[in-house]
């Protein structure tokens, strides 16, 4: 049996990568950890109790929340509030982010950013769902977690990744030092690593985005999608179209094999439908740190200078030389109207 590396010894071990005091990283990560595996027993039970189905509230999107959402959500909020790092959480399922005002939080210097449970409308179905973070360093003083303290661009975030409740559950994320995965092994526990290192391949043959909006697209989006189903053997296509609708369950597929992920601009979601904040920023720090990319279609996504919690943006992520192809047809066919406020940053 090889040497296992459980994530407590790697994040112990890494910790002279993180450039700020001893044991934050690992009380921080700890605590995500903890509600991930909370999450994760009720995910796998789901069937069992009742706790499928609508709890019957809209959440600030307009979107039912399922049960599921509601416990997730508390789970992580409160792991986060237990320990001394994190003066602020924001997260997808609130309307506002949650300030820890308290004299245990009041010197925290973190702030984090959370989608507690993505891709919800597959909960019912069986279908592989997931958890969103970031981290970022707060910019405010001291005392409870200000706006500011979420509204940064996404260069600034300093560890981000998802745990993914599928088929096993695996936490992965990025301290800016490379991508790593660990999955649990339920038997006992743990998250042991079993993804070093993780580079996404440079190219691959999947293309993901629900074409079902295709009348809806801009031009740019079509055109990349014609390209995708050409057939041409050197570049291997036709391309395989996968689409999953959780977006963590459709990036980890991407990340491991190749292909690119498209959200854009619709008539329905003239900005797109992912958040900036909880869903994409975290992502892109990942793929970049595996070698690949994640933009609007035209700039960086980590670049955006955020105005607002529940901010949404246009989407492309994953294989470079895939990237780089969709955004040059992008670029050809120019920013689509509906696009135009996003990039300037008009909500
Ligand atoms: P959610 O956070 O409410 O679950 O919505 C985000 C999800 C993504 O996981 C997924 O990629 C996308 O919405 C699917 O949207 P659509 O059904 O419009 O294709
Ligand atoms: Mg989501």
């Amino acid at each position: 049996m090889g040497k296992i590396v459980t994530l407590n010894e790697f994040i112990v071990e890494r910790q002279k990568d993180f450039p700020y005091a001893k044991g934050e990283l690992s009380r921080l990560l700890s605590a995500i950890r903890l509600a991930a595996k909370v999450v994760n027993r009720e995910v796998s039970k789901a069937g069992l109790v009742d706790i499928l189905g609508a709890f019957g509230t809209e959440n600030i999107q307009g979107e039912q929340q399922q049960k599921l959402d509601v416990y997730a959500n508390e789970k992580f909020i409160a792991a986060m509030r237990a320990q001394g790092e994190v003066c602020g959480i924001a997260s997808e399922e609130n309307d506002d982010f949650v300030s820890f005002d308290s004299e245990f939080h009041k010197n925290s210097k973190y702030v984090v950013m959370i989608d507690p449970l993505d891709g919800s409308s597959n909960i019912d179905v069986n279908v592989s769902i997931g958890t969103i973070f970031s981290i970022y360093r707060r910019v405010s003083e001291s005392g409870p977690a200000t706006l500011e303290d979420f509204l940064q661009k996404g260069t600034e975030q300093i560890a981000a990744g998802y745990v993914i409740y599928g088929s096993s559950a695996m936490l992965v994320f990025t301290t800016g030092n490379g991508v790593n995965g660990f999955t649990l092994d339920p038997s006992i526990g743990v998250f042991c690593l079993s993804h070093p290192n993780m580079k996404v391949p440079k190219t691959g043959v999947i293309y993901s985005l629900n074409e079902g909006n295709y009348l809806h697209f801009p031009d740019g989006v079509k055109q990349y999608i014609k390209y995708c189903q050409k057939i041409d053997e050197p570049t291997n296509r036709p391309y395989t179209a996968r689409y999953i609708g959780s977006l963590v369950a459709d990036f980890h597929r991407n990340l491991i094999k190749g292909g690119i992920y498209i959200y854009p601009s619709t008539a329905s979601a003239p900005k797109g439908k992912l958040r900036l904040l909880y869903e994409c920023n975290p992502l892109a720090f990942v793929v970049e740190q595996a070698g690949g990319m994640a933009t609007d279609g035209f700039g960086r996504i980590v670049e955006i200078q955020p105005t607002e919690l529940h901010q949404r943006t246009p989407y492309f992520i994953g294989s470079p030389e895939m990237m780089e192809k969709a955004m040059q047809f992008m670029k050809e066919e120019g920013v689509p109207s509906s696009q135009e406020v996003v990039a300037g940053n008009d909500s």
